[in-house]
C-alpha cells in the first residue's frame, strides 16, 4: 500500500510516500550473506512464502566485495572442519564458538564450488586447468585455507545467482534500513523494519515474520589514518556503517565479543591487503633497519601461549610485533616485495617472470584498485621497490580476523543446550536472524563462509516462518510516525538553514560530516585508536563515555539538505551506537585479550584464568539499560 504523508513541510521532501510492504521473510543487506540467503531460501520456501531483499546500494557491487577479491580465504579442500575450528580459535585468541565455526567449515566448500560453476575463475594447479573444483580440480592455494581467483567480478557473479534465484521483483535496491521494529503484542519478537529510499522521497515500512539482518560491519567509527585529501580511503568498505550491530542491539538482541575489533596490517595509504604477499609471493615484512622483526620479536609471543606459539600466530599478535618496532622508532615497516619476487623468479624463464609480475599487479587490480593506482603514482615496481606497511584504524566485522556480532542459536547437532534455542543463527530476539559479519565469536568466514552462513540462516528462517504460520506481525507505530522520525534531519535543516550564510556552519544544527569527525576524534583519543597506539584505560573510557553521551545529545540536531545527507546522518546514528557498544565491552573486559588490536594500560596482560570467557551485552529497549555479562567458554573441539 502506498500513501502520502500529510502536512510535511520540507520542500525538497515534498510528497514523501510511505510504502507499506508485507512479506514473510525480509533480508536486510545485499552482500555475501544476503546473497547466500537469497540463493538458498527458495529451495526451502518452495513458493509458499514471500521473500524480500532490501539493500542500501545495488546488489551487483554492494558490500565488502564490491571491488572484487583476489582470493577466497575459506576453502577447506583436504583440511577437516576440526582443523578449521582450531585455526579460527587460535587466531581469535581462544574465544570462539566452535559450534558455529564448525557449521560453516562443513558446508563452505559447496558454496565455493557453486561460485566456480556460476562463472568465477578459480586458479588451478598445472595439469588441472580444465577441471572444476567439484570434478576434483586442485586450486592454487596461497595458504592452507586460501585459494586464488580472478575475482574482479566476484560480486557481480554472486549477485546474478542471488537475483536469479529470488527474482528481481523481490529486490529493493537503494533503500537504507534505519531500524528494526518489534512486535506491538510480543516484546521480544521481530515484526519488521523501516527504511528510506536514497533516490526518491519514499519511506518503506516492512512487515515480516522473520528478518535476516546482514548489513555488514563498520568503518569510520575511528579516525582513519587517511584524513583531509585522503579522506574516504580505508581498507574496509566505506558503505558499511555498523547498521547490523546497531539495529540488532536497539531491539534488544544480545551481542557478543563486541570488544574485538580488526586492525589489519595493510600497505600504507593504498590499504592493499597483505595476505597474497605474505603467502603467495612469500615476502617478508622488515623494519626500517631491514630486520625481519617477526623473527626478531619471536620471544614477545611466548607470553601468549598457545596463541603466539602456533605455526601461524594470531593476527593481532603479528601486529603486536610490528607495533613494538614502530613505537621504539624502528619504522618505517616495509613489505620486502623485491626479495620475495626475486626468490620466486630464480627458476623462472622470461615468460614466467612476466606472468609473476602481472599477478602481483592483479592482486590489487582485482580487489583494491587504489593500491595499484598508488603504486603507479609513486613509481613503485614491486619487483624493484619495497612498499610501506602500516596497521590501519580499527574496523568492526565478524567474518574476517575479527569476531564481533550477535549471540546466536547454534546447530542442533553440536551446540550445547544453552547455546541453542530452536533455530540455527537466530538471535535472542524471536524471528531475528543474522549471518556473515553479523554473527559474533566466529571469524574467518570471509566471503565464502559469509555466503554459506546466509544459506544456513535462510533454511532456518523458513522453518521459523512455517512453525509460526498463525502469527501476524503488528507494528506499534504508523507509517507516518516512522517517516517523521526518519526525515527529522530534513526538518532540522529547514527550520534553521536561513540563520547563517554558510549552510555548513550553523549554531542550531550539525551536518553529518562534522558529526562523524567528532565521533572519530573521540574514539581515536579515548577508545584506543591509532593516535594512542591503540591504548586505553578505564579512566580514558570514563571520559570517553561522558563525551559520547554529550555527542549523542547533540546528534539529535543533525541536519540534512538532501537525501544523500540524510543517508549520512543515519549512518552516523548507527556508528554512534556501535561506538558505545564497543566502548562498553572494552570497559567490561579487564585484561588485554587482543594485543596488537588494542591494549588496556591498566590491565596490560592476558588473563586466561578470569577472562577466557565471552563478553555479552544486551540493551533493554524498554528501560534503556545496558546489561553486561560473562558467558563461560566451552571447547567443543579439543584444541590440544
Ligand atoms: O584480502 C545495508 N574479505 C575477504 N574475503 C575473502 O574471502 N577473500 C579476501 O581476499 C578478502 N579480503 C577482503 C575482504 C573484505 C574487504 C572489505 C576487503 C578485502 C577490502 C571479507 C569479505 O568481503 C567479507 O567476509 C564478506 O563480504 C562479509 O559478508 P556480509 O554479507 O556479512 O557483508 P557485506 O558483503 O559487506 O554486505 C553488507 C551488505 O549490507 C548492505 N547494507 N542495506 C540496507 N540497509 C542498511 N542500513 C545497510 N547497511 C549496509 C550493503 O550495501 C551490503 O549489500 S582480504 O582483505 O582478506
Ligand atoms: P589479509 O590479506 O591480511 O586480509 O589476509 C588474507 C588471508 O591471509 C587471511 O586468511 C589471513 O589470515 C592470511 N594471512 C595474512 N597474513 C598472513 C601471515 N603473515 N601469515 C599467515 N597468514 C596470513
Amino acid at each position: 500500500m502506498v500513501h502520502p504523508i500529510e502536512n510535511f513541510n520540507a520542500d525538497f521532501a515534498n510528497n514523501p510516500v510511505v510504502v507499506e510492504h508485507e512479506t514473510d521473510i525480509l533480508i536486510i543487506g545485499g552482500g555475501m550473506a544476503a546473497c547466500g540467503a537469497a540463493f538458498e531460501v527458495g529451495k526451502w520456501a518452495q513458493g509458499k512464502y514471500k521473500v524480500t531483499l532490501v539493500d542500501k546500494a545495488a546488489l551487483d557491487r554492494s558490500g565488502a566485495v564490491a571491488q572484487g577479491l583476489s582470493a577466497i580465504n575459506t576453502y577447506l579442500g583436504d583440511n577437516t572442519p576440526e582443523d578449521y575450528v582450531k585455526m579460527v580459535a587460535n587466531d581469535l585468541m581462544g574465544i570462539t564458538r566452535d559450534d558455529l565455526v564448525y557449521d560453516v567449515g562443513r558446508h563452505v566448500d559447496d558454496t565455493v564450488m557453486n561460485f566456480e560453476e556460476w562463472g568465477l575463475p578459480v586458479w588451478k594447479q598445472a595439469g588441472d586447468e580444465g577441471k572444476t573444483l567439484r570434478q576434483g580440480g586442485k586450486p592454487v592455494r596461497s595458504g592452507k585455507w586460501q585459494i586464488m581467483i580472478h575475482g574482479e567480478s566476484y560480486k557481480n557473479i554472486v549477485a546474478e545467482a542471488a537475483k536469479t534465484a529470488l527474482g528481481s521483483e523481490n529486490i529493493i535496491e537503494r533503500c537504507f534500513v534505519v531500524k528494526l521494529l518489534l512486535d506491538a503484542k510480543d516484546e521480544n519478537r521481530i515484526a519488521g523494519a523501516v527504511g528510506f529510499s536514497v533516490r526518491e522521497n519514499k519511506i518503506y515500512v516492512f512487515k515480516a515474520k522473520a528478518v535476516l539482518c546482514v548489513a555488514g560491519g563498520a568503518v569510520n567509527i575511528f579516525r582513519p589514518r587517511s584524513t583531509g585529501e585522503g579522506m574516504g580511503r580505508t581498507w574496509y568498505a566505506v558503505w558499511n556503517a555498523g547498521s547490523t550491530y546497531a539495529m540488532m542491539s536497539q531491539v534488544g538482541a544480545e551481542l557478543t565479543t563486541m570488544e574485538n575489533r580488526f586492525v589489519p596490517a595493510r600497505f600504507k595509504d593504498g590499504y592493499g591487503p597483505v595476505g597474497a604477499w605474505f603467502l603467495l609471493f612469500k615476502s617478508k615484512a622488515v623494519n626500517g633497519l631491514g630486520e625481519d622483526y617477526a623473527a626478531k620479536n619471536k620471544a614477545l609471543l611466548e607470553e601468549y601461549p598457545p596463541y603466539g606459539l602456533a605455526a601461524v600466530p594470531a593476527t593481532c599478535l603479528r601486529n603486536h610485533q610490528m607495533l613494538k618496532e614502530m613505537k621504539e622508532g624502528r619504522g618505517p615497516i616495509f613489505m620486502d616485495t623485491p626479495t620475495g619476487m626475486k626468490n620466486l623468479m630464480k627458476d623462472m624463464d622470461k615468460k614466467q617472470i612476466k606472468h609473476l609480475e602481472s599477478e602481483a599487479w592483479e592482486d590489487f587490480l582485482d580487489m583494491t584498485i587504489g593500491q595499484a593506482n598508488f603504486w603507479a603514482g609513486m613509481n613503485i615496481r614491486p619487483e624493484e621497490t619495497m612498499s610501506e606497511l602500516m596497521p590501519t584504524e580499527p574496523y568492526f566485522l565478524g567474518s574476517h580476523a575479527g569476531a564481533c556480532g550477535a549471540w546466536v542459536s547454534g546447530p542442533s547437532d553440536m551446540a550445547p543446550t544453552d547455546w541453542q534455542w530452536g533455530y540455527n543463527r537466530m538471535t535472542t530476539v524471536q524471528g531475528l536472524f543474522t549471518a556473515g559479519d553479523g554473527v559474533g565469536a566466529s571469524g574467518h568466514k570471509f566471503s565464502s563462509g559469509s555466503f554459506t552462513e546466509g544459506r544456513i540462516a535462510a533454511k532456518n528462517m523458513v522453518r521459523f516462518v512455517r512453525d509460526n504460520a498463525s502469527h501476524t506481525p503488528t507494528l506499534a507505530q504508523s507509517g507516518a510516525e516512522l517517516a517523521k522520525d526518519i526525515y527529522k534531519p530534513f526538518q532540522n535543516y529547514l527550520d534553521h538553514k536561513d540563520y547563517s550564510t554558510d549552510t555548513l556552519t550553523n549554531p542550531h544544527y550539525i551536518k553529518p560530516r562534522m558529526m562523524m569527525f567528532r565521533l572519530n576524534k573521540l574514539m581515536d583519543e579515548y577508545v584506543a585508536g591509532t593516535s594512542t597506539y591503540y591504548t586505553t584505560s578505564e579512566k580514558l573510557m570514563d571520559q570517553g563515555l561522558h563525551l559520547l553521551t554529550m555527542l549523542k545529545e547533540d546528534s539529535d540536531k543533525m541536519a540534512a539538505k538532501d537525501l544523500h545527507e540524510l543517508l549520512r546522518a543515519w549512518e552516523n546514528y548507527h556508528r554512534i551506537w556501535m561506538a558505545e557498544i564497543h566502548l562498553r565491552h572494552v570497559y567490561f573486559r579487564k585484561e588485554t585479550r587482543y594485543p596488537g588490536f588494542y591494549y588496556r594500560s591498566d590491565y596490560p596482560k592476558l588473563d586466561e584464568e578470569n577472562w577466557k570467557v565471552f563478553v555479552n551485552s544486551r540493551y533493554h529497549p524498554k528501560t534503556g539499560e545496558w546489561e553486561m555479562k560473562k558467558i563461560p567458554h566451552q571447547d567443543l573441539v579439543p584444541k590440544g
